[in-house]
């Protein structure tokens, strides 16, 4: 049956548009007048500018899922922090690149990014032989990089990037004797096989275990590169199986160390086996199986949720979101995206409200302090951390278990600037 109301208009007037009431007209204007308001604020924003905020890391490859957790992390520092610039009248984006883990990767993704006017930050990258050789290109236009995660000392140790480069991480030349002194002191050893991946984080952070286990009287019995895609690493194991080393440390990702533990163990070399912060991640264990996982330790300068009460509400928040836990990290890359954020919004305010230059970013970048999720973030003049934290990580069969053993707490080194 049809409506009576609709039953006399068209029954009156067949095939002609209902008359409009003046309520309805008084709607439509204002509706139209709430329009243009909305349009002239876009146009407003669209004036002043768009600004882009861009990551670098592995998302594809066997280390993506540590740099998902940067491009994660990076996210939810936009979307609680991102008002800070889009208040003052910008639009705001953010654009996570994928660097494969490869520095020609890195530098060719670089490229783009300067040439990309809208970028005035960085956060980025995972990897330290990356990070150096694309900051090189930053620091060509003076494009701030705020690292989350590199700890090769030449990160902030060039005098060409130096205005640049910066990192809410610690350095390997205190995580690699840190992991040394574990050795030494708690684990007693004195026969060393120290392995590494021919990278700049790998090779460096394995001279830095060296050099502190020979100061201390330790007998470095073998001592190699082995190429990061290598899978099989049965000639040095042969040799470990003669030689009974009391600890393998190996400087590299866990991507090749998980496979290297697993073969370890099953060659039956039941030395203590000890890396850096780039075994941090769950596939670790998933790779090296969780029944290989004794008397395996990492240095890191990445503490666990467990032990960063502040990164709690971002862990729980990581979960709702990813549908995973934060690992490694993301809890460093959430920060090192706050200071990117905080130092664009404040080179606009400083600029009276102007679009800032890479210039004005980076160096607001440097004088940028708060209370982050990870700890105090400050930044001396090379862009270190002034302190910074080191962990000693019991690697557990489930990652969820991994225990944190030891913890100090030393000042940046200040070697001179390369
Ligand atoms: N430090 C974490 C991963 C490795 C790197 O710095 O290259």
């Amino acid at each position: 049956m049809i409506p009576a109301a609709q039953k006399t208009s068209e029954g009156s007037h067949p095939g002609r548009v209902p008359l409009i009431g003046r309520h309805m007209k008084k709607s439509i204007v204002l509706l139209t007048l709430a329009l243009a308001a909305t349009t002239l604020v876009a146009a407003n924003a669209a004036m002043k500018g768009k600004i882009k905020l861009v990551s670098q890391s592995p998302l594809s490859g066997g280390q993506s899922k540590q740099g998902e957790g940067i491009k994660n992390g990076v996210t939810i520092a936009m979307e609680e922090f991102g008002k800070t610039v889009t208040s003052q009248g910008f639009e705001f984006s953010y654009e996570a690149y994928d660097d494969q883990a490869k520095p020609d990767v890195g530098a060719a993704n670089a490229n783009k990014i300067i040439n990309d006017a809208d970028v005035l930050g960085v956060v980025g990258h995972l990897n330290s032989g990356v990070a150096i050789p694309s900051s090189e290109v930053y620091a060509k236009v003076g494009l701030v990089m705020v690292s989350p995660a590199n700890t090769n000392p030449l990160v902030t140790d060039r005098k060409s990037t130096a205005k640049v480069t910066n990192r809410v991480c610690g350095r390997d030349d205190v995580q690699g004797p840190a992991a040394a002194d574990y050795a030494i002191k708690t684990l007693k050893a004195k026969n060393y096989y120290v392995l590494n991946d021919k990278t700049a984080y790998g090779s460096g952070i394995a001279s830095f275990f060296a050099k502190t286990v020979t100061a201390a009287g330790g007998k470095i019995m073998f001592e190699t590169g082995i190429d990061a895609a290598e899978r099989d690493f049965s000639s040095v194991l042969n040799r470990a199986v003669v030689d009974k080393p009391d600890v393998i440390f190996y400087g590299g990702i866990y991507d090749q160390g998980g496979p290297m533990i697993k073969q370890i163990r099953q060659k039956g070399i039941t030395a203590a086996i000890i890396g850096g912060d780039g075994l941090d991640g769950s596939d670790l264990q998933a790779l090296a199986g969780g029944e290989n996982m004794k008397n395996v330790f990492f240095a890191t300068t990445s503490g666990p949720i467990s032990v960063l009460p502040a990164a709690k509400k971002f862990g729980a928040k990581y979960k709702a979101k990813f549908g995973k836990d934060s690992e490694g990290y993301a809890t460093y890359a959430y920060d090192a995206g706050r200071v990117v954020i905080q130092a664009i919004a404040k080179a606009i305010r400083d600029g009276g409200g102007k679009m800032p230059t890479r210039e004005a970013v980076a160096a607001a970048a440097r004088g940028v302090t708060f209370n982050g999720i990870t700890g105090k973030i400050a930044f001396n003049d090379r862009g270190d951390q002034p302190i910074a934290k080191y962990f000693i990580i019991s690697a557990e069969p489930d990652y969820a278990n991994n225990k944190v053993v030891k913890s100090v707490t030393v000042a940046a080194p200040t070697p001179e600037t390369k």
